[in-house]
């Protein structure tokens, strides 16, 4: 059953609470804010104390380096982090003045281009930035009204999710470059399932509607609003594509063979000399784990060569979110539960920093029985990113329009590096399709 635990202010003293959905329900209509606000300062202060882990892991070269042009060096990212909250909740909602101006150019979104991010304050000013701007959060927490701005707070939760998956992929890369001095062993990958080779069996989604997107308090202005897609009969892969298919790709000289890739998939494929997935590991042991680390173009072309498909976004989510049987939607493949470790691989529930085999999550399974929907690696979809009809920005026109153009692909389900704020089925992210850099595979479908 679906239960949080509360904490109550009554006559001045704390009452703690385990509530399940419907008497939670009840409550926050009789005593709006007061629930949401102690929500909040709980997620906070937990996705928070994940991001100052991070903080121990990383080495002086790797808070200050850009390992790639595509990413900002990792101190740019958690001072960001500490900026864009100072400046949705501090001036924008609380109405005060910027502290810290002087980082005001550097931090901002907009302010300066990736490749001049690279002159930063240290480790320790960084740190001492993120708590100042934490603890006045929370004394304005305190007096918010809350029902007024309450969608904030939940993007900015996930705002911090985002840029600290961010921090493992340029992490990943360090240790993946091998001429880097930085070299830090990858974790023991023993698991007690067996190691047959997982056979790729499909699961039928019938014909039928279902609810896509997204309506509720921590809904991202790219999920609203939510509304109805039919879609006909198709088949879609039970698991993700696992390094043990994708290696007969790789033998069948996948790479070498323009009859797979489309027309801009093999132009692209020419300026780089390819072999293999970014995250690949030469390795059976690693057979049942997905892929990880392929573009959009190579995901496709296995799916060629092995006459299917990507699925577009609405197949994938109808085949993760949609319960047939009962005709009801879940907002997690499993249920309404939260992400735990029964659930799927996400970051925070165990320190498992890597991709884990593709059925080790059983319980995580989907109504129609698609495994590993959410966590372990992004899924890239065919469709290109755009808004839902109705939709309007929030809060900035360039957290999700601008990126409404026609060059960015859809990935769905959020990978070992993604937190649970922003793990549900209706989370959308993006990329160029040449982007193999983020924790990203992918399944297939057929008509
Ligand atoms: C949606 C993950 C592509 O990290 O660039 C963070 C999220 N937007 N700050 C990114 C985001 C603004 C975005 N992605
Ligand atoms: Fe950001």
């Amino acid at each position: 059953m679906h239960v949080q635990k509360i904490a109550l202010s009554v006559w001045g003293k704390t009452v703690r609470l385990e509530l399940n959905k419907s008497s939670l329900k009840d409550l926050k209509q009789n005593y709006p804010g007061s629930i949401t606000k102690s929500y909040i300062r709980d997620a906070f202060q937990e996705c928070r104390s994940q991001t100052l882990e991070l903080f121990d892991k990383i080495k002086l070269e790797a808070f200050y380096s850009q390992v790639h042009p595509d990413f900002s060096p990792i101190g740019w990212h958690l001072g960001h982090i500490a900026f864009t909250e100072s400046l949705w909740l501090l001036e924008r909602s609380a109405g005060k003045k910027c502290i810290f101006p002087e980082y005001r150019k550097l931090y901002a979104a907009d302010g300066l281009p990736k490749s001049q991010r690279v002159k930063l304050p240290s480790i320790e000013e960084t740190r001492y930035y993120l708590d100042v701007v934490r603890e006045k959060v929370f004394d304005y927490l305190e007096v918010a009204d809350i029902a007024a701005v309450e969608k904030i707070w939940f993007f900015l939760l996930q705002h911090e999710c985002q840029h600290c998956e961010t921090i493992s992929i340029i992490w990943e890369l360090i240790k993946t470059q091998s001429s880097n001095p930085i070299k830090i062993s990858r974790q023991d990958i023993s698991t007690s399932l067996p190691i047959s080779p997982i056979c790729q069996e499909m699961i039928k989604i019938p014909a039928g509607e279902f609810l896509m997107g997204s309506n509720e308090i921590d809904a991202l202005d790219n999920e609203k609003s939510s509304y109805q897609v039919y879609l006909d009969t198709y088949f879609i892969d039970r698991y993700p594509v696992t390094c043990g298919n994708f290696r007969d790709f790789i033998q069948a000289e996948g790479y070498k063979n323009s009859q797979y890739w489309s027309d801009t998939g093999w132009t692209w494929l020419q300026s780089k000399q390819l072999k293999q997935p970014l995250y690949w590991h030469d390795d059976t042991a690693w057979d049942n784990h997905p892929v990880c680390g392929v573009s959009y173009y190579e995901a496709e072309a296995y799916g060629k060569f092995v006459g299917k498909r990507l699925p577009t976004e609405a197949e994938w989510e109808k085949a993760a979110r949609w319960d047939v049987k009962s005709n009801r939607d879940r907002k997690y493949p499993w249920g309404e539960e939260k992400p735990t470790a029964e659930y799927c691989n996400c970051a925070g529930n165990i320190y498992k920093p890597q991709t884990t085999p593709v059925n080790a999550y059983p319980q995580g399974q989907s109504a129609s029985g698609m495994y590993d929907a959410l966590g372990n690696v992004w899924e890239w979809t065919s469709s290109w990113f755009d808004g839902y009809p109705g939709f309007e920005y929030y809060p900035y026109i360039g957290y999700s329009q601008v990126y409404f153009d026609g060059e960015h692909r859809v990935l769905k389900g959020g990978s070992w590096g993604t937190r649970i704020w922003a793990m549900r089925s209706s989370f959308r992210n993006w990329y160029h399709p040449h982007v193999r850099e983020i924790f990203a595979g992918f399944r297939c479908v057929r008509d």
